[in-house]
């Protein structure tokens, strides 16, 4: 059998989020006015074209800060960092702008606020994710972390009646929500979430998914190996029935794949870059793909201001 693609349908929304725009506008525009190099702390989003881009533009990419010389300008990727990072960056002198996502710092404030309030935190997210180590490192204790409902039944907590729930701001809202059942179950005067902490970004690409991948015989998710909210939306199609696959560019795509499928829908994660999914609509021309049709959904109009320092003008 060979490929028998009929059709293209682009999932809506999909690709950069608010958060992802901002985080390389700042590298880009602390290139353009400190000058190369820029030190950028972990991929300043998991996504390996954005982050080639970048150095090939002079940002060096580091995990340890001891890698950064006195002196240097030093970024923090938008998953955000721990208080001890923070610190540590600060005593070592450099000049900090901080990428970190409005949205994963608004999660970091609730927690100090309600910290000073006397609560004892439940994290749901993913270990050894970095926005998981930011958001739990924004306290050096009383923050548990759990993954799956199995979790739920080992927390240790001190007490109960201070207990509050924050979230990864990228998980499956889905598996979230049944993981926030099971702690109001074990913990049923745990403090309600006044707003979810999974962002609005990953909501709404999840909900595309959920629309699309039900029509179509196969779904692509654009979208680097690292990136949770990729994984996610890969995740969520094949829950739905439907052959799914996440490539990182347009040479990942195998013919084989596509043997019998008439429609393919195809969508990105939020640090995927729109040129990639270009270049996977051609490839996908080249393997038989007639016409490209945009499915209706939410339109994004969020932005969030630059750091001062980097703001033009
Ligand atoms: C910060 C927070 O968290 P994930 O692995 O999905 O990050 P990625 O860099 O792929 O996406 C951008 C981002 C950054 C999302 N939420
Ligand atoms: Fe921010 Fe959401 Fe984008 Fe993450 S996915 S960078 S939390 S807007």
């Amino acid at each position: 059998m060979s490929p028998s693609i009929e059709e293209v349908v682009l999932a809506e929304p999909r690709g950069f989020c608010a958060g992802v725009d901002r985080a390389i506008e700042i590298v880009e525009r602390a290139l353009a006015k400190f000058g190369a190099p820029i030190y950028v702390r972990h991929e300043i989003v998991h996504n390996t074209y954005v982050v080639d881009d970048l150095k090939a533009k002079g940002a060096i990419f580091i995990e340890d800060l001891a890698d950064v010389p006195p002196g240097a300008t030093l970024v923090f990727s938008a998953h955000g960092v721990s208080q001890a990072v923070r610190r540590e960056a600060k005593e070592r002198g450099f000049s900090i702008f901080d990428a970190t996502c409005p949205l994963v710092t608004k999660v970091h404030v609730e927690v100090a606020k309600l910290h000073r309030e006397g609560y004892e935190f439940i994290m749901i997210g993913h270990k050894g994710h970095p926005e998981v180590e930011g958001t739990m490192g924004q306290l050096s204790e009383g923050i548990h972390l759990v993954e799956d409902v199995a979790d739920v039944a080992d927390v240790q907590v001190r007490q109960t009646e201070k207990l509050a729930v924050v979230t990864q701001t990228t998980l499956s809202v889905d598996d979230a929500a049944e993981i926030l059942a099971a702690v109001k179950r074990r913990f049923p005067l745990v403090r309600e979430q006044k707003q979810q902490d999974i962002c609005y970004a990953t909501q709404n690409r999840q909900d595309a998914v959920k629309l699309l991948a039900p029509k179509v015989d196969i779904l692509i998710v654009v979208g680097s190996p690292t990136s949770s909210n990729s994984n996610r939306l890969r995740e969520l199609a094949e829950r739905l029935g439907t052959e799914a696959y996440m490539v990182d560019g347009p040479s990942d795509l195998k013919p084989q794949w596509f043997e019998g499928k008439r429609q393919v829908g195809l969508t990105a994660g939020a640090s995927a870059p729109n040129i990639l999914v270009e270049q996977v609509i051609e490839r996908l021309r080249a393997l038989g793909a007639v016409s490209v049709r945009h499915m209706p959904g939410v339109v994004e109009t969020i932005e969030f201001p630059l750091p001062k320092g980097l703001k033009l003008g």
